[in-house]
């Protein structure tokens, strides 16, 4: 396939890495157009991969069958509205991202419409390559009609970066990944701790995942405060060393994907006439957080 990846950050390029072994034509796109992109991964065996890849070339933009977006989610629709004049209206374009809500910031597209949710984890290391810790699970589904027959996307994926599974009903499996980063990533930013240390605020939690419960089950996806609570609690313990994106971001003094996960749920709340004050404490603490740095200088990139 020609594929074309946007954002070569860290799942970006273990996505590269992965896609150039099976033999796809690949290249990265980066905001700041350059010729080629750097692929610098260690695998979680400890293998290194290192490779040069083309990158913004538009003609290869022109003819991709997929543009597989991993940037962050405040990027996505800015980003995508400028490729859109040039891509193929039959080019599939995946969503990987954290949160909910940029399907409401795009146009309606004649390109079929997919979104992701993956358990990878990986992060930048001080000499720049990319530590993949853990192979996780990538879950892809359509989120509009025309993207519900390319359902062998996830075959195609799966041979590249195992595991992929297809899911019919993406939305209700982004809502129950919204509620994992409801809980881990604001509460890891404030305290300033990795996944596993937010255990000692089951308080905090327990609110949190009964307001998400709300929330999803007024949106139609019908679930129960108990089972979000366990799939929680799992998620903390499958991920009990990482550092969450929303604390590493925050570290590194970048705007986060609070308004795509706490906000999101805060706003749609809002549509049900429902109140959520934990959400909206912790969505407020990490805007103080945000602002607070803006107003140093701005380190975002
Ligand atoms: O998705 C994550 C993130 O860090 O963004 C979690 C699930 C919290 C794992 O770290």
């Amino acid at each position: 396939m020609n594929i074309t990846v946007l954002g070569c950050g860290a799942i970006g390029q273990l996505w590269l890495a992965g896609l150039v072994r099976q033999g796809h034509n690949v290249q990265g796109w980066l905001r700041v157009p350059q010729s080629s992109c750097t692929v610098d991964v260690v695998t979680p065996q400890g293998e290194i991969v290192q490779l040069q890849l083309p990158a913004n070339n538009a003609l290869h933009l022109a003819g991709s069958d997929l543009l597989l977006v991993t940037l962050k989610a405040w990027q996505v629709s800015g980003a995508i509205r400028t490729l859109l004049p040039q891509l193929r209206a039959d080019c599939a374009i995946l969503l990987l991202h954290n949160g909910l809500g940029t399907r409401e910031e795009l146009p309606p597209l004649p390109q079929p419409l997919l979104q992701g949710i993956t358990t990878h984890a990986a992060y930048r290391s001080d000499g720049g390559s990319i530590i993949h810790v853990y192979n996780g699970t990538t879950r892809i589904g359509p989120l509009t009609p025309n993207a519900q027959s390319i359902s062998h996307l996830a075959e195609v994926l799966h041979d590249a970066l195992p595991d992929v599974a297809w899911h019919n009903n993406i939305a209700a499996s982004c809502w129950i990944k919204l509620a994992s980063n409801c809980v881990i990533n604001p509460l890891t930013a404030v305290y300033d701790c990795r996944n596993g240390e937010i255990e000692q605020y089951i308080d905090q939690i327990e609110a949190l995942c009964r307001e998400v419960a709300m929330v999803m089950d007024r949106e139609g996806y019908h679930t129960s405060y108990e089972s979000l609570l366990f799939y929680v609690g799992q998620t903390i313990k499958s991920t009990a060393g990482n550092t969450s994106s929303m604390l590493q971001d925050i570290r590194a003094q970048r705007h986060t994907e609070i308004d795509y996960i706490s906000g999101y749920l805060v706003r749609r709340a809002r549509v049900h006439g429902l109140s959520v004050p934990e959400n909206q404490r912790l969505y407020e603490l990490i805007k103080q957080k945000e602002d607070h740095y803006g107003r140093l200088g701005d380190g975002m990139s």
